[in-house]
This record gives structure tokens, sequence and C-alpha cells, in this order.
């Protein structure tokens, strides 16, 4: 019989293991029960395992011995990159996809036939114009977002040539993507090649697979999910900061909670919008509720939280939490990491699990298709539905815990928050790098696996990062992770900055971790370090700069896309948890030797939190030295700002 973990074994977080103590005393089944009790298949996973390929009914073949090869002759190394390369491809695909819908509703916004949907930021379309190479002067936001989104649309479907974002990146980048091979074409085009590429009896060496997976990540990171979050912006609002709270205590006792959940922010905006209606709230306290209470999980959650200061229920691994807390009135989820384990805990509960998105519809939930045409009339049935099901409530168990946060960190924002509305610039981030009063940036990213403890690996690594003096951005379930333990707080760099982040902090005001959005704003980061080449002092491309991306508790398939487009890109990955390409040490050579000669950027796995720290402190401390940045030394500052005005007051009161 499988041990089961404690507790304490299986989350970090106190509001979850409260949770899992109330869900043992119902006798409630949770994703942390099964991953205990159903042990991960070794085959494809880590060095010792070996590789399954099930890509035709010759197969499935299990290579487990030294040699092995399948029934057509496939070798190990072809069966872990074109694993890994299928795994990829649907990540791109998932978060084009997402891209896609936004760029149907703004074009939708745009011809007036989108309910409830207005252009909110004029400034981003026109800045998203100019990228796109659309005129803007003398039109109305309508003609130039139409022409836009038709654009958006178009880098689908394009068969040739580069996706247009490509030549925003570092030059230098640009030109080694080029010799590589691996500029996108067309956002579809590189997913259905993989897919056809690693078919049976196609392409069958190692590196060449993997870099049309590579192709094909770069097609959602300079394509697809750029496009998501610019269109987002657009549509939304770019975000900035604002307070919220993060934890299962953001849901109500006395009031109508609503918990949105998924990727998209389409149909939750106007949820945000239908909730604050006054006939609305009147209605629910018809029912006896003091009001209705928004609430979001995972990255529908990122999205609401970032724009509106809607607060976060948590992250992954707290989806089925909420349920079990008997307050959820209605959870309405969109697309991606929706556990099908929802509905039947909805119905231990007077729970309605409502699935609203024309690609997802889970067996026991109630299926209420959305659609952008009539999006503010949806959301407000979905709230009634919701309303009305506020009587039916049982006993309910809410833990008291949740942090407040201040999240909404654009890029946009960084610029202006570094320089000021006189000089908006990343001069100030690039000058404190190279003076080493910030030590490197650090990209902590990602999901929770119920195979490790939720959150611990994220909020260990946040910890020490920022005690070396290290940036740390963040993004999706990393992000709301961080933000339970308070480190989304300007006051967290007090507690937990090296004196030189510290100092930066304290002059800025900003948080020493910068919560930048959900999984398709990873595209932010790569805007940032864009800019942050541009501007000068660290290199000349991102490959330069020192600066690390992690996922130390990565489980979906996007993850691993975002690993791919951010090597690509230039940058150091590291995914904790376990390799998914152990099985073959030439596919593990590949995606950190082969991949950082030609592209400066690598992706490593590794299994424990400290390995992962030494290399990503090595690797900031080695790009440091080759741009001949000073050596970091924590020594040389925290003597400015109030800090040191306290320490010397209290070493002048000591020494009398
Ligand atoms: Fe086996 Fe080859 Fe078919 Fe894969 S493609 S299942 S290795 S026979
Ligand atoms: S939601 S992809 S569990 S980060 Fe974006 Fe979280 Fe990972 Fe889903």
């Amino acid at each position: 019989m499988a041990k089961l973990r404690s507790a304490e074994e299986r989350s970090r977080d106190p509001a979850a293991r409260e949770m899992l103590a109330r869900a043992a005393e119902l006798g409630i089944q949770t994703a942390f029960d099964r991953a205990d009790m159903m042990a991960a298949c070794p085959i494809g996973v880590g060095s010792s395992a070996g590789a399954c390929c099930k890509n035709c009914f010759m197969g499935p073949c299990r290579l487990t011995k030294d040699g092995q090869v399948g029934v057509c002759g496939a070798t190990i190394e072809t069966i872990a990159a074109r694993n890994l390369a299928r795994s990829i491809a649907a990540g791109s695909a998932a978060h084009s996809d997402h891209g896609r819908d936004l760029a149907f509703t703004l074009l939708a916004t745009a011809d007036g036939k989108a309910q409830g949907y207005e252009i909110r930021d004029v400034e981003k379309l026109h800045a998203v114009a100019r990228k796109f190479g659309v005129k803007t002067d003398g039109r109305s936001k309508e003609d130039i977002a139409r022409e836009v989104a038709t654009l958006g649309l178009s880098m689908f479907g394009q068969q040739e040539g580069e996706l247009m974002y490509i030549k925003h990146a570092p030059r230098k980048q640009q030109e080694r993507w080029r010799r590589y091979g691996i500029v996108p074409r067309g956002i579809d085009r590189e997913v259905v090649e993989v897919m056809h590429r690693t078919h049976m009896g196609d392409d069958q060496q190692a590196e060449h697979i993997l870099k049309g997976a590579l192709r094909c990540a770069m097609g959602d990171g300079w394509g697809g999910s750029m496009l998501a979050t610019d269109f987002s912006d657009i549509l939304f609002g770019t975000p900035r900061p604002r307070a919220g709270r993060v934890n299962l205590g953001g849901l109500k006792g006395d009031e109508v909670n609503i918990v949105i959940h998924g990727h998209e922010p389409t149909l939750s905006q106007m949820l945000v919008r239908a909730v604050n209606e006054p006939e609305l709230i009147e209605y629910a306290r018809s029912k006896g509720a003091r009001g209705i209470n928004l609430a979001g999980i995972c990255c529908t959650s990122n999205e609401t939280l970032v724009r509106q200061g809607v607060p976060s229920a948590g992250n992954f691994l707290h989806q089925e939490l909420a349920l079990i807390t008997g307050a959820v009135d209605a959870m309405i989820v969109d697309v991606q990491c929706i556990m099908q384990a929802l509905p039947s805990i909805a119905g231990r509960f007077h729970t309605k699990f409502i699935t609203t998105s024309p690609k997802v519809v889970i067996e026991g939930g109630l299926h209420m298709e959305f659609d952008e045409h009539h999006a503010l009339d949806q959301a407000r049935v979905l709230v009634r539905t919701a309303i009305d099901n506020y009587p039916n409530r049982g006993p309910v168990h809410i833990p008291d815990i949740a942090e407040d946060v201040i999240p909404g960190f654009s890029h946009e924002y960084i610029n202006y928050m570094l320089g000021g509305s006189y000089r908006a610039s990343f001069r100030p981030l690039n000058d404190a790098i190279m003076s080493g009063r910030i030590r490197g940036v650090v990209a902590d990213v990602g999901c929770n696996n119920p195979r490790t403890t939720q959150d611990k690996s994220h909020e260990w690594l946040v910890r020490e990062l920022l005690g070396n003096d290290v940036l740390v951005v963040q993004t999706g379930c990393g992000a709301l992770a961080a933000g339970k333990y308070g480190y989304l707080l300007p006051e967290a760099a007090l507690e937990a900055a090296g004196p030189g982040l510290r100092e930066v902090c304290e002059a800025t005001g900003m948080p020493p971790v910068l919560h930048m959005g959900s999984c398709v704003d990873n595209s932010r980061i790569l805007t940032v370090l864009t800019q942050v080449v541009a501007e000068g002092g660290l290199g000349e491309d991102i490959s330069d700069v020192p600066a690390v991306g992690m996922a130390p508790e990565w489980m979906s398939e996007k993850a691993l896309a975002i690993g791919a487009y951010c090597a690509a890109s230039g940058a150091y990955v590291l995914f904790g948890i376990d390799s998914p390409v152990g099985a073959s040490a030439e596919v593990t050579r590949i995606l950190s030797e082969t991949w950082g000669q030609a592209l400066g950027g690598k992706l490593e796995f590794v299994t424990s939190d400290e390995e992962m720290l030494k290399r990503a402190l090595a690797h900031i401390d080695a790009k440091r030295a080759a741009l001949n940045l000073p050596a970091y030394d924590a020594g040389r500052f925290g003597r400015s700002g109030d800090l040191t005005y306290y320490t010397r007051m209290k070493e002048s009161a000591i020494a009398g």
C-alpha cells in the first residue's frame, strides 16, 4: 500500500494544510492523495528510466535496456527528442490558441460586435500598431484595432517569411536564430510541422527534431503568447501595481463566492464587470448574502489580479481545496490546467461547476458556452446562477489565511517606475545590475506539482535569491506562491533582500519580487530583457545579461514550451522535479551544450533546489565576469538610505 504523505509534506502553505485535513475529515480525495497512490510511470522520467514511444501501433515500444531500439528501429535519442518535441508543440498550441481567441475578440470589438468590450488602452494599441507597421495618424482607435487584429490573425496562418515580432528581438539573437534555422514562419505552421516530423517514419535525428521544437516554441514566445499579452492589454488595460490578496482566505463566508479558473481573461473580465453591477449586488442581498465576491485560481486569476486586484484563491493545487471550503457557489472555468476531479468534488457540496469554452467540456459539469458577441449578458446569467445557488450552501470551512500583495508589473510600468515620468527608462535597472547592487535577475515561473511539496521550492528559491541580491520576476502559479508568503510586498525587501537589492527597493518603493502576470505574460519577460539589452551596458543579446529562468515545480506542457523559447532567446533555463529526457544522455547534452553554443541559452533539468540555486548564481556571476562588471560583493552596499541612517544611529548610540 502506498505511503500517504502528511499535510506538512504535501504543502508548504498553512491554508492548504488546513484544507487537506478538512478533505480527510470529509473523505474527499485530492490530487495530493492521487499522487501518493499512483507512482509516476518510471518509463520516460529520470536518468535511470527508459523511454516509451506510442507514435504508431507497432508499439507502444518501451526502451529500458542499453542499445535497445523500437520495432521500427527508433533509438532512445529519437524517442526522447520526439516526446519532448510533441510536448513543446502542445504547450505552444495552447498558449497560441489563447492568443488567437483574443485576436478574434479584438476584431469583434473593433467592429462593435463584442458586447461589453472596449479598447481600454489606446496608448498600448498605438504601441502595438507601431510594432506591426500600422499607421495611426488621423485614424480612429477602432480602425487601427481592426487592422492590428487582422494582422495578428494572419500570423497564425502565415506560411513563409518571419513572424513580425522577431525583428523586435536583439539583433544579434535574430542572427543566431537565422543561422540555426529556428525563426518561425507562422504560428500554426510550426505546430503542425512538429506533429508531422514526429509521426512514425519521419524526422529521426535528435538535434534536428529538437530544432523543429524550438522553432515551434519561438512561434509561441515571439508569436502567440506575445500577441495574447499585447491584445489583452489593449482590451483590458496594461497592468500597473495595485493591491490584492492571495490565498483561500480571500473567499467570504457571507458573500456569494464565484471562483474563476483557467487562463483566458475574456469572460472573466466581463464577470468582473457584472459582479459590480448594483442590480446584481442587490439580487445577491435579496438571497441573504452581503455581496458578491469574485476570486480566481491559476492564470485566469493572475489576469484579473494584475488588472483589477481581484483576490486570488490560490495557485494550481488550490483548485480542489477551494471547492472543499464549501463556500464556492459557482466555479466557472475556461481553458487549461483544470482538473477533471473538480465536478465530482463540486458534487459533494452545493457548488455549480460550469465550463464555458467551446473547447472544454468536462463530464459532470454544467456547460454554458461562451460567445464574445454576447459576453456581458452571459456573464450576468452566470452571476445570477451563482447567486441563486447561495441559499443552498451547507457548512463552510474557510481558512483565515490570505496575504496582501502588490502585483501588476508590466514592462511598461517597470520602465516608468525606474525612470519616473521625466525619464522613463531601463537605465536605473541596468546601472543597478552593473554596479552590483542587483547581482542579476531570475524569472521564477511555472506551476505546482503534487509530486513535490506545494510551493516549497518556489518559496525557498525566492528567499535565497533575494538574500543574494537577485531581483526576482514572476508569472503564473510561481507568482501566486510568492504572494502567499509575503514576497510581493515592498516590505519584503526589508526582511528578505540583500543590502544592494534592498537599497534599490527602498529608493523606488518596489517589491523585491515583481509579479508580471499570467503564463502567456512570460512574453513580458522577453520584452524586459530585450529592453535591458537595448539600454546598453549589459551586452549585445539576452544571453549576455546576468539572468536565469527557472520552473522548479513545473508540470504542464506549456511550461516546456516556455522553457524552450526562453532558452532559444538566450536564457539559461532550469527546471525542477525531474527530467523528461533523462533516458537519453545525448538529448540532455543537446539541450544544454548544443543549444548553448548555437543560441547562447540552454535548458537543464535538476532535481534539487540547492543545485538549482547554485547553478543560477554561478551563471549570473559568470555573466557578470564576461561583461567585466565588478564581482558581486554584498558588503559593498547597504551604506545608504534608511537602513544606513538607522544603523549609524544605532552604532553611535552604542559608541555613547
Ligand atoms: Fe515503436 Fe517505432 Fe512505432 Fe514508436 S514509431 S511505437 S518506436 S515502432
Ligand atoms: S496556471 S500552466 S499550473 S503556472 Fe498558468 Fe499555473 Fe502552470 Fe497552469
